[in-house]
């Protein structure tokens, strides 16, 4: 068995972490974000991901996406920016897009990838030859874990600070087992593999945990089962990516997303309920959760 230290998240430890507003602040300070996603049939994933992040306090997000679903987030969105990249015949992010991201990335904070990606083969040869190049933090979720599941030396190997937020069927893929066998030891899975990969490792599901590549887990008592509904999981990669962005630690950034989007899905199960909750409820709720915190 292994050493670490499981911590229950707590308001006073989130609230004395949340990134402050200075005086004199301008957007640069609070984080420039690049959201990498979306593909026919899901620009909500990448849509929800990229206004969470400013919802969450960044400076400046901007969504990457292929070309013919840029008009679209363009209409989705007011407040982001839209970077339109090559695309395959289906649609998805080519291989062609990895100099025009490699070249935006130099100009941002932190980046977020994965939310309504796809699977598309060059996709996923992009995302595996993107990875290992970034050097700012990375929050890595979705489909962007799925590339990854086809060869995990991505992870093994050099690479800059990492979150990967799997839900219990994406770390399955991740690890070549079932979602029931992660299920069963969420605690010392995530522990261990963030040890392994040097990685933040946030394990989604009722308690998220979140284990740090030091050793230090915590456990996320905020969230309920209405959270379980489509897009529940891009809305918490942007709120990371956001909170990154305004210099947060990555594992510091991860657990106080987790408390704050779990949070956001309290209030919007009180006002709401659980049945009829969606992922862009959490969105309308988080300002009051973040309010209600400082
Ligand atoms: P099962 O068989 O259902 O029980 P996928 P996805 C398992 C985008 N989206 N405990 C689950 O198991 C995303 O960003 C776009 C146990 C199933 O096998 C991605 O790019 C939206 N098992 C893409 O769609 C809104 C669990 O995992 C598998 C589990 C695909 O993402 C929706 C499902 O995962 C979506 O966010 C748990 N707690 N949780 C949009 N509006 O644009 C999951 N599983 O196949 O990776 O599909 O998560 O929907
Ligand atoms: P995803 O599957 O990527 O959309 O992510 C789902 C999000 O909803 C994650 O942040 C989960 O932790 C959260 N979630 C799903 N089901 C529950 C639950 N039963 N209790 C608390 N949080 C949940
Ligand atoms: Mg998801």
């Amino acid at each position: 068995t292994q050493h670490f230290n499981r911590r229950l998240l707590t308001a006073a430890w989130c609230r004395s972490r949340l990134p402050r507003r200075e005086a004199s602040g301008h957007k640069g300070l609070y984080g420039r974000v690049l959201a990498v996603g979306g593909s026919p049939g899901l620009t909500g994933a990448i849509t929800l991901a990229a206004t969470a992040a400013l919802k969450a306090g960044a400076g400046l997000v901007t969504a990457a996406v292929p070309r013919g679903v840029q008009g679209i987030l363009a209409m989705k969105t007011t407040e982001v920016m839209t970077l339109s990249l090559p695309e395959t015949p289906a649609g998805a992010l080519s291989r062609d897009a990895l100099d025009p991201l490699l070249e935006r990335l130099a100009e941002v904070d932190v980046l977020a990838i994965g939310p309504g990606l796809s699977r598309d083969p060059a996709t996923v040869d992009l995302v595996k030859e993107l990875l290992p190049r970034v050097q700012v933090p990375a929050v890595v979720d979705a489909d962007a874990l799925n590339a990854l599941a086809t060869d995990t030396r991505v992870l093994t190997g050099d690479h800059g600070p990492l979150v990967l937020t799997p839900h219990p069927g994406e770390m399955a893929r991740l690890l070549g087992t079932t979602a029931a066998k992660i299920q069963e030891d969420r605690l010392e899975i995530a522990a261990k593999y963030a040890r392994e990969w040097q990685a933040v490792l946030l394990l989604k599901g009722a308690r998220t945990v979140i284990a740090w590549p030091d050793g230090q887990v915590y456990i996320n008592p905020t969230g309920n089962p209405g959270m379980a509904t489509a897009g529940s999981g891009d809305v918490l990669t942007g709120i990371i990516a956001g909170l990154a962005g305004q210099r947060l630690k990555p594992g510091v950034a991860a657990a106080l997303g987790a408390y704050l989007h779990g949070a956001a899905g309290d209030e919007a199960a009180r006002q709401r309920g659980q049945r009829a909750m969606m992922a862009g409820d959490l969105l309308d709720f988080l300002p009051y959760v973040l309010r209600n915190l400082e």
